[in-house]
């Protein structure tokens, strides 16, 4: 697809600097403190990562080499060597951290935990020693389906710290789902529970797990924690009660010392079409790159209760829920159920009463806070909070603008972090203390990154012209390969552009400061007369509206014009949906980007289909908008009963 021209109109014209206070606590406090050290680390970036390193990060061998790149494939790290969970746990011990918590947990139903560093290793310990009780051998896989309580984050730690590779699978995927994950990486385990607490109601994920189980010849043992007391068939030989395993094994357990590339756990990753992809994390440099972004991203200290709302059943869960954040010796809180549960103050009620110093969101969810209104933030004292945090989508300057007043009382910068699942870790973002602010903006790389926008040929495009962001080095936390498919690998990732070109898949646009603006995947551009159109901005022009809460942008087929824009959009609670509306949102789109993004049909909807992470599912609305059925993979669909109404409307 064409890169030119990409129309690209969402600004916002105010910066936001970070508070003198803050900047003076911070661990990068100046813009001349970030450039020195950006200059630093792409100057001389072998020197530059040697010493973040051995600085961040326990290492029991010192590595030969800190990057050997045969592109597409790079080490990190040469022969040096480092247990993962050790660098999490272990090395807090005999310090003050010690009893300090690791993980705070709040369950659904309102049930508290406690986890202090000690405790926290206490249980990893005994489970690693579990696994090797079952057999597991480093290098070994196994699938993690587990709701958000600490035990999930005890899972994952016990692979690490054995060598086993795990694959968390979110505990909102069909049994058809688990069944292909286990099958395309040979899980030998599956570490589950009776069920989870949503929305009030059960997740019934062991009944998942045995559905899926049926055609997953590797499995051989589940492990399953008792979470919801609910009934469950357990499979004699084959299945073992957390509990029970757990009694009997030992809190001691020696961390062994592994290889910096040993992998670290794999993420399938949904492609647009067919087989999900399973993305290669591995240990010595994914530890690195998590470790370094917390630290100065989320400007994170020890004394910090950090709270991402992400389950770890997604990257954000894996990287900014466990790894970089127990890395860094702070305390994370993890949150089991919905936001709106039992009222949709439960997010505002748990910052309050656990005094949560850094919130890190999705757009998704901030523009679901939005309409639920200000009212339920206004009940709680929020002044804890130091620090807001966005991902997952690009974030409209009308929601930015709302997470910095209300949740953040004008007083919290925020970093609009760009990354996924493949990086592993935050690539551009503000600094907090260092990078001023443009709402919708993830402003300007982290450091070691060199992300530049392409043309179709492979040439940078002027200032402010939209086209195809890219990263033009390797960096640390860089996925490896794709599972058992370096083909698709290469293919993916790395045939784009030659000589070594990273390519996203998205779209983006730097202005006269150098920032970058995300408009979101390349697939989701439009074309209408030959104008290239970022659905994104389309979405940001509707909900700037005072009626519009959420809104999705698609292309329709159209003979004359190329593509037809149609606009979904859900209102507001209590504006009534009418045909002078739709009217008013079209020429309102017209006055803010222009008269050739005036959609040509508004559709108003009750809902938007979501994936579960919340990502807006435009290939489904394409579908629905060209007036057929709903076709492709929806298997991430949050939702099926919203594609359903959205078709018979109309
Ligand atoms: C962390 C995560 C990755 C895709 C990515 C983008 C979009 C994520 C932002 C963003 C604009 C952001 N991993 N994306 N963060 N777009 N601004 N701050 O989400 O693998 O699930 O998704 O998400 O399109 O390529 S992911």
């Amino acid at each position: 697809m064409s890169s030119e021209n990409i129309t690209s109109v969402a600004r916002e014209g105010r910066k936001f600097n970070a508070s003198r206070d803050f900047q003076a606590q911070a661990n990068i406090g100046s813009i001349g403190a970030y450039r020195r050290l950006y200059s630093e680390s792409v100057n001389n970036p072998e020197k530059f990562w040697a010493k973040q390193a051995a600085e961040l990060l326990l290492w029991r061998k010192k590595w030969r080499k800190v990057l050997q790149w045969k592109a597409p494939f790079a080490k990190w790290f040469v022969g040096g060597r480092l247990n993962v969970a050790e660098n999490c746990l272990d090395r807090h011990l005999g310090t003050a951290r010690e009893n300090k918590a690791a993980i705070i947990f709040e369950g659904e139903p309102g049930d508290q935990r406690t986890l202090t560093y000690k405790q926290l290793h206490h249980e990893v310990c005994k489970f690693a020693n579990v696994l090797e009780s079952l057999g597991l051998k480093q290098g070994d896989r196994v699938a993690i389906y587990m709701p958000m309580t600490p035990e999930a984050a005890i899972a994952m730690l016990a692979c690490a710290r054995i060598g086993a590779i795990h694959t968390v699978i979110f505990g909102g995927f069909s049994s058809e789902a688990i069944k292909d994950r286990v099958n395309d990486c040979q899980a030998s385990l599956v570490i589950t529970a009776d069920g989870g607490w949503r929305r009030g109601k059960v997740v019934d994920l062991k009944a998942n797990v045995d559905r899926a189980l049926d055609g997953t010849p590797s499995v051989k043992h589940v492990v399953v924690l008792q979470r919801t007391n609910t009934h469950v068939t357990m499979k004699e030989g084959r299945d073992h009660w957390w509990h029970d395993v757990m009694a009997t094994a030992s809190h001691r357990h020696e961390a062994k010392a592994f290889d910096s590339e040993t992998p670290l756990f794999i993420l399938y990753t949904s492609g647009s079409t067919g087989k999900p992809k399973g993305v290669l994390h591995t240990s010595g440099g994914y530890l690195l790159g998590t470790t370094i972004t917390s630290k100065y991203v989320f400007d994170l200290k020890e004394s910090d209760t950090y709270w991402c709302t992400a389950d770890v059943g997604w990257i954000t869960g894996h990287s900014y829920v466990v790894y970089g954040i127990l890395a860094n010796g702070a305390t994370t809180l993890m949150y089991e159920g919905a936001p709106n549960h039992p009222e949709p103050d439960r997010f505002w009620s748990i910052i309050d009463r656990h005094k949560v110093t850094i919130f890190y969101t999705a757009p998704t969810a901030i523009r679901a806070f939005m309409r639920w209104g200000d009212h339920y933030p206004a009940k709680h004292d929020m002044s804890s909070l130091r620090l807001l945090g966005s991902v997952g989508e690009p974030i409209n300057p009308e929601a930015w603008k709302w997470y910095h007043k209300v949740i953040g009382g004008g007083r919290c910068p925020i970093v609009d972090t760009w990354w996924q699942t493949e990086t592993g870790a935050i690539m551009i973002s503000p600094l907090p203390a260092a990078i001023p602010q443009k709402p919708g903006s993830a402003t300007l790389p982290f450091f070691g990154v060199v992300p530049k926008v392409f043309d179709d040929q492979g040439r940078e495009v002027p200032k402010n012209s939209g086209g195809k962001l890219v990263i033009t080095r390797p960096w640390p936390s860089m996925l490896r390969t794709l599972w058992g498919d370096d083909e698709r690998f290469k293919r993916q990732y790395w045939s784009e552009y030659e000589g070594g070109i990273y390519f996203t898949g998205d779209g983006c646009r730097r202005d006269e400061d150098g920032y970058f603006w995300i408009v979101g995947r390349i697939d989701d551009v439009l074309n209408v007369s030959g104008h290239r159109i970022g659905t994104a901005e389309v979405e940001s022009a509707l909900v700037s509206h005072p009626t519009v809460a959420e809104a999705a942008a698609v292309g329709r087929p159209d003979e004359l014009k190329g593509q037809a824009l149609v606009v979904f959009v859900t209102l507001k609670n209590g504006v009534s949906a009418t045909d002078e509306l739709k009217e008013a949102l079209r020429a309102h789109v017209a006055k803010e980007i222009g008269s050739l993004a005036r959609p040509d049909n508004v559709r108003f909807a009750a809902a938007l289909p979501k994936t579960r992470s919340g990502k807006i599912m435009r290939r489904l609305l394409k579908e629905i908008a060209a007036g057929g059925a709903v076709k492709g993979d929806t298997t991430t669909l949050e939702d099926f009963s919203v594609v359903a109404s959205l078709q018979k409307e109309e």
